[in-house]
């Protein structure tokens, strides 16, 4: 067993329990000031500081969401830094106080602002909610994650876009890793707000292209932080680029730090991950989807609005991960959907994130047991089907 204390300003752990012998698969322990995560793990996006249509009780006691993220970018803007601050930080406002991660809003600047403008200083931006005017700039965003307090901290970097072209990723990576040391040089001189300990998390970029890929590994790698991210991906490239992508990062960044894989994914796209070596996902795939009435299972994804589950009164799914799966019928489910009632996106946004989390907590657990590498493809088959 590795137990590696990590650098200054910190004291999250990650210790390294299990290593799959036909893979790189792995399972570990985080460990924050508000608790720990057992890895390989999935989790929920609460971006404006709620997983949409989850209460609390949910998301801690049936889906058991051990960490969820929250955006920097979204947070900032409404109810703004003031609020949350006068709460207590995010964990006092929102009373999830379990461990909590902020993504900086390098990525949501780009997919969400309107008109932007970037440059070495950092970005300007208009607001989607009222168009007015913000720069983000490192040194701004580690002040306003430092101020809304999450255990985890995500570095200030641009998503290069997978279609982009070498020279651009190139030039967008190199920036990248600029803004990452301003990132690092005020985070060392900043402290924690409310008393407990903050990580940050630097992000690997490189878009398709393996030499900028290990170019911005080694770089990310040679600031041992407590974790660190893979970003860039699931961004347009093709499925496979990225699976290449994650083998080539994850043969240079370190083992005995906790690997986050940024925005991804699918059911199989999240095993495809672990089986390369990944420890954290997010996705709003399950929430968002969801919401549209599509529903992830072990046998494949449903769409709760089709017209074959109209007089189908069995079980959502029999032995799913949640007491939805059985306290209602997919006829009931898909009478809601098509009445656009409220408790249809509540249910399949439960069903959704309890089935995530269950998939991560079983993938960890055939790892352990040392089965992963036959229980992996069986599972992706099953996963595979259409209902
Ligand atoms: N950077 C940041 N957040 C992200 C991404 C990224 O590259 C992605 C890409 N899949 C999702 N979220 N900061």
């Amino acid at each position: 067993l590795k137990k590696k204390k990590t650098p200054k300003n910190s004291n999250m752990t990650f210790e390294l329990q299990y290593t799959d012998p036909r893979s790189n698969a792995r399972a570990g322990l985080i460990t924050t000031d508000h608790g720990q995560i057992e890895t390989p793990i999935f989790m929920p996006v609460g971006t404006l500081g709620t997983v949409k249509g989850v209460h609390l009780h949910e998301l801690k006691d049936d889906i058991k969401a051990q960490i969820i993220l929250g955006n920097t970018y979204h947070l900032y803007l409404r109810p703004g830094l003031d609020i949350i601050e006068g709460a207590g930080g995010l964990h006092k406002f929102n009373g999830f106080d379990r461990p909590m991660l902020t993504d900086s809003g390098g990525f949501q600047v780009f997919s969400l602002s309107g008109i932007r403008k970037m440059r070495e200083e950092g970005v300007e931006f208009r607001s989607h909610i009222d168009g007015s005017k913000h720069l983000f700039t490192p040194e701004r965003v580690m002040d306003i994650e430092r101020t809304i307090g999450a255990d985890i901290m995500m570095a200030f970097d641009e998503c290069t876009p997978g279609t982009a072209d070498y020279e651009y990723a190139r030039k967008s990576m190199e920036m990248t890793h600029r803004w990452l040391d301003r990132c690092l040089t005020r985070f060392n001189e900043t402290e924690p707000k409310y008393g407990y300990n903050q990580s940050l998390f630097p992000i690997v970029q490189g878009c398709v292209y393996p030499d900028l890929r290990k170019r911005s590994a080694e770089y990310i790698a040679s600031k041992n932080a407590d974790g660190n991210a893979i970003g860039g991906l699931a961004v347009g490239e093709p499925t496979e680029k990225m699976y290449e992508m994650i083998e080539v990062v994850n043969e240079i960044l370190p083992t005995d730090r906790p690997r986050y894989l940024m925005g991804v994914g699918t059911p199989i796209n999240i095993l495809e991950g672990i089986e390369r070596g990944v420890d954290m996902f997010d996705c709003v795939m399950p929430t968002r989807n969801g919401r549209n009435g599509m529903l992830f299972t072990k046998d494949g994804i449903m769409n709760m609005r089709n017209k074959k589950w109209e007089n189908d009164y069995s079980p959502i799914e029999a032995d799913g991960a949640s007491y939805v799966d059985t306290m209602y019928s997919r006829a009931y489910l898909r009478h809601l959907f098509h009445a656009q009632e409220l408790l249809a996106m509540q249910i399949a946004s439960i069903h959704n994130l309890a089935f995530y989390l269950w998939l991560v907590g079983e993938a960890r657990k055939h790892i352990i047991a040392g089965d992963f590498s036959t229980w992996k493809p069986a599972m992706v088959k099953r996963l595979s089907t259409r209902l």
